[in-house]
């Protein structure tokens, strides 16, 4: 979907049929996600103003609407009765929180089978695409591991599965070899090289889902695309507030959510970087991130799933960059892009960050068995 400027008589019609009395005043394309078509609203009520964050949802990756808001309602709902019980919590600040339409639903069908939902604007904090310090990384991290175990009690039914086999890394190479199989926009002849570093590395793609299938690693409720720029930080404090983006929120691994934080923050460029000299992860970076996820996701870990914590980076970020390349030889049909070669510039970055996280894997093994060690002593 591309970012388009939805005029505001047309966005009043819009919001009119959700709970929000007022008129709209401002409105303009929001955010960089690449799937979801993000407004920043700010509706006129009385003496106040107030912003609101639209969605149209891409109905095109999620396939089953309903099943996706019943999730987001689910989990929303379960994490602000959690934050309820802790004193000086702010449960609107801390988790999205649904706006309903008039009619009692958590999302808006157009009459041109468009769907519309509706988040309270977080005020006072911004998501960052890269990330700038380390203090950020550690509270980014923080706030997952603090999801993550928010989550942790949430009861049966599961989730529904909004993208199916959204994190199965083998079936993602098979989608790659379809793809260069069929070269339907004609592209293979511009990526060889990135093709052939993606069939090289099919022996890295299992490892996490034959623990899930062996019940080596244990199934728990994850986010599933931890890319930091899905976490607010406050402008104030820098602390991590709120986890958001919870379209794929569903049954998975923690290394999967391990995994896309590291993708996401250990080195410093942006996704669709041209320049591969500055794609590389550092190590200092890995270690804030590490301290922050263990300080409120470490005390539920099991040791297979500490034991993998140093795989799981180059694994989500060569699952990502095999997804990328498959968008570019498939004429994007996917994700957001902006120019023609986006998706083969973000898989190029994704595979050379592929190829410097395993060059240190043994540097980030050490930081893991520090930092399990620390955390350790401070538990007894
Ligand atoms: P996508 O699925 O396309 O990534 P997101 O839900 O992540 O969409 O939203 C895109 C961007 O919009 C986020 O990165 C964030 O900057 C901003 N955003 C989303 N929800 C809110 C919110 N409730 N308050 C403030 N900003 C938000
Ligand atoms: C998409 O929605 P967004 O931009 O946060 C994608 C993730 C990818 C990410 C790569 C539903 O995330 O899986 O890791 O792009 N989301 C979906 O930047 O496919
Ligand atoms: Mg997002």
């Amino acid at each position: 979907m591309a970012k388009v400027k939805i005029p505001i008589e047309q966005m009043q019609h819009i919001v009119s049929a959700f709970e929000i009395e007022g008129q709209v005043c401002e409105s303009m394309p929001y955010g960089s996600g690449h799937i979801n078509d993000t407004h920043a609203v700010t509706v006129n009520q009385g003496n106040t103003r107030r912003r609101y964050i639209l969605q149209q949802i891409n109905h095109t990756v999620f396939k089953n609407v309903s099943a996706l808001m019943d999730n987001v309602v689910r989990v929303t709902q379960h994490i602000r009765t959690q934050l309820e019980r802790v004193p000086g919590s702010n449960p609107d600040r801390e988790t999205l929180t649904v706006v309903p339409t008039r009619n009692g639903d958590a999302f808006l069908t157009t009459a041109e089978g468009v769907y519309w939902r509706v988040y309270y604007f977080i005020e006072g904090a911004l998501t960052y695409d890269v990330p700038r310090s380390n203090q950020q990384i550690m509270e980014a991290a923080r706030a997952f591991g603090r999801f993550q175990a928010l989550l942790a009690d949430l009861i049966e039914p599961p989730l529904n599965e909004t993208i199916p086999e959204f994190h199965h890394t083998p079936r993602r190479f098979e989608h790659l070899e379809s793809a260069v199989g069929a070269d339907v926009a004609g592209r293979n002849a511009s990526c060889g090289a990135e093709i052939e570093f993606a069939l090289s590395q099919k022996a890295i793609a299992s490892c996490v889902i034959d623990g899930l299938a062996s019940g080596a690693l244990p199934p728990r409720v994850t986010h599933n695309d931890t890319k930091i720029n899905n976490v607010m930080l406050d402008n104030t404090t820098g602390a991590g507030i709120c986890v958001i983006d919870l379209d794929t929120v569903m049954p998975g691994s923690l290394l999967y959510d391990f995994g896309d934080q590291v993708r996401s923050t250990v080195g410093d460029f942006h996704e669709n970087e041209k320049e591969l000299g500055r794609v590389f992860a550092k190590m200092d970076r890995f270690e804030a991130l590490v301290a922050g996820y263990a300080d409120t996701a470490g005390a539920t870990m099991v040791p297979a799933e500490i034991e993998l914590l140093p795989q799981a980076g180059a694994l989500i970020t060569y699952e990502i960059g095999l997804r990328f390349l498959t968008d570019f030889l498939q004429g994007d049909v996917y994700f957001n892009t902006s120019h023609e070669t986006e998706n083969l510039d973000r898989a190029r970055t994704q595979f050379a960050l592929v190829r410097s996280l395993q060059e240190q894997e043994s540097e980030m093994r050490e930081i893991v068995g520090r930092a399990v060690f620390a955390a350790a002593t401070s538990r007894r």
